[in-house]
């Protein structure tokens, strides 16, 4: 208590007017970076005792804040396998934060440790890292102080991507056992990846140049890092890395990533986009991925985290079908209510796979899809992965093909089960399987692009007195209050053709978004209008 205690002081957290809390929300704790210092001290307090209730096996602490302002930043933690924490413990996350003296602190540390039946002289592990935020520096020195104080085993992985961290926590605490995942370092991570698409690739070539916008983050670095490990030319691979600046915190997702492509549906302006080249774009922690071109006819042609998520699942599945595994292994595909009705209509109708959805946040996504033993799930923001179950792995491993193109299916299966990331959504991992899938299919993007058509959409932030009176149900598709809000947005849709709209509370930022889709561009944002008046 008293190691706590003394750390604590010199780890403030900043009272919040009356009536606030902190909370851990979808990302964890995220908001400007100087109000973090004290919340990352209080995560590494519950970093350990989560260690030591999961039988000393390690937690992962990322401190990141993706695609938001440089000046932000942001404390997450992840679980023994490399998934988010585990839901009911953020209010514990919650409950420690929100403390208001290091006393109190101490006294909700202890109780926590007593109800949830943690003994706290067993062995903790942390290993941790965050991206190339300046602040990032300061704020694992209090991590370290916190992990120092509870007498755990800590390891900075310094700067990393968001998921090479997850890869690393699973990495730890799989090695030597079965279920290995990888050599627990970054060098591991990389060779793992290079190793897996050499097998996906299967002698194919890559079907032109591909430009790689870094949001200036620390995917520039670490894909630069990772490219090492592939032979270009046996590929073709011919990948121009830009927005890979570093050293100047302040642009940071300035104007570039992959959430500014997303949201202002347009290319970066720098570097000024070339007519037909092949890009894409990670955000700032590179968890997330957008593919693009610019059409000398047709201008800006955007493949989202839909066109992502239907492209893997189109080629698992025939990739499936030819395994001689259709019976046997279930696929799913999993997208919130922000996946365009277009895709979901592809994904139903023409690929003949079920799609669920639930709410926003990458940690319901995962855990839905976890029920699949093919579970293909993103949002579409382009953050998102594919799982494969024990049972899938097995049948790609076991199955005696009886052709030649019944053993390339089965092998290229178990390829891309190592070469997809099984943690969390990875951008560097899920560029890789875009590769492979368009060299495999011989598909310029122009072809991706044609498998369907885009509703037309519009997305807009409200700025609402107390998000909080918002609330929704069948997946955030309505809303359940303000009383009568729900009635009058079905009002308003009846009015347009193939119209579909919600307005639900942002999980990471205190404001509301509405979202509407209709048959034309004018008809999609003034629905989309209308729905942000009714909710104002
Ligand atoms: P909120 O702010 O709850 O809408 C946003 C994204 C999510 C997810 C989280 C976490 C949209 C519409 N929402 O959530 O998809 O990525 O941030 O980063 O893109
Ligand atoms: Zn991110």
């Amino acid at each position: 208590d008293q190691a706590i205690l003394a750390a604590s002081a010199k780890h403030p957290v900043v009272p919040l007017e009356k009536g606030r809390f902190y909370t851990y929300g979808t990302a964890g704790f995220r908001m400007k970076a100087d109000l973090l210092d004290g919340i990352t001290f209080r995560v590494g307090l519950l970093a350990s005792l989560r260690s030591r209730k999961q039988n000393s096996r390690a937690i992962g602490v990322m401190v990141t804040a993706s695609h938001n302002p440089a000046a932000d930043n942001g404390v997450k933690i992840v679980d023994p396998l490399g998934d988010m924490l585990e839901q009911e413990w953020e209010h514990y996350a919650t409950a420690l934060v929100n403390a208001p003296s290091d006393e109190k602190l101490v006294e909700v540390y202890n109780r926590l440790a007593v109800d949830l039946k943690i003994d706290l002289k067993a062995p903790a592990k942390v290993v941790y890292g965050r991206d190339t935020r300046p602040s990032g520096h300061t704020l694992v020195a209090a991590l370290a102080d916190a992990l120092d104080a509870t007498n755990t085993e800590a390891v900075d992985f310094k700067i990393l991507t968001t998921p090479q961290l997850h890869y690393l926590v699973r990495a730890t605490n799989s090695e030597g056992t079965p279920l290995a995942y990888g050599t627990p370092s970054e060098t591991g991570y990389y060779e793992k990846l290079a190793e897996a698409f050499g097998r996906a690739m299967r002698g194919r070539k890559i079907n032109g140049p591909l430009v790689v916008d870094c949001a200036n983050g620390v995917g520039g670095p670490k894909l630069q890092e990772f490219l090492k490990y592939i032979p270009k030319e046996k590929y073709n691979l011919d990948v121009t890395v830009v927005n890979d600046d570093v050293l100047r915190p302040e642009i940071l997702n300035l104007e570039c990533g992959a959430d500014f492509v997303k949201t202002r549906q347009r290319a970066p302006p720098n570097p000024k986009p070339q007519p037909g080249v092949r890009s894409c774009s990670l955000d700032g922690d590179a968890d997330r991925l957008i593919y693009y071109w610019v059409d000398p006819d047709s201008g800006f042609v955007m493949l989202d985290g839909d066109r992502i998520s239907s492209l893997a699942a189109s080629f698992i599945g025939d990739l499936v079908e030819t395994a001689g595994l259709r019976d046997e292994l279930r696929i799913g595909v999993v997208q919130t209510a922000y996946a365009n009705g277009a895709s979901t209509t592809y994904i139903t109708q023409h690929l003949k796979l079920p799609v669920i959805c639930t709410p926003t946040g990458v940690k319901h996504l995962h855990h839905v899809a976890q029920g699949y033993d093919i579970g293909v799930y993103f949002e579409a923001n382009g953050h998102g992965t594919v799982l494969f179950s024990p049972d899938a792995l097995q049948a790609f491993r076991k199955t005696q093909p009886q052709s030649p193109a019944q053993k390339e299916a089965l092998d290229t299966l178990a390829a891309l089960a190592d070469l997809i990331n099984q943690t969390v959504g990875d951008a560097i991992s899920d560029m890789l399987m875009v590769e492979v899938i368009l060299a495999h299919k011989k598909w310029t993007l122009r072809d991706w692009a044609m498998t369907y058509t885009d509703l037309p959409n519009r997305l807009v932030r409200v700025e609402v007195g107390n998000k909080d009176l918002f609330e929704t149900t069948d997946a955030e598709r309505r809303l359940l209050r303000p009383e009568g809000a729900q009635e009058e947005i079905d009002q308003a849709v009846k009015k347009y053709k193939d119209a579909r709209a919600f307005a639900r509370a942002s999980g990471t930022e205190n404001a509301c978004r509405v979202y509407a889709e209709a048959a034309t561009r004018s008809e999609a944002n003034e629905l989309a209008e209308r729905v942000a008046r009714i909710i104002e």
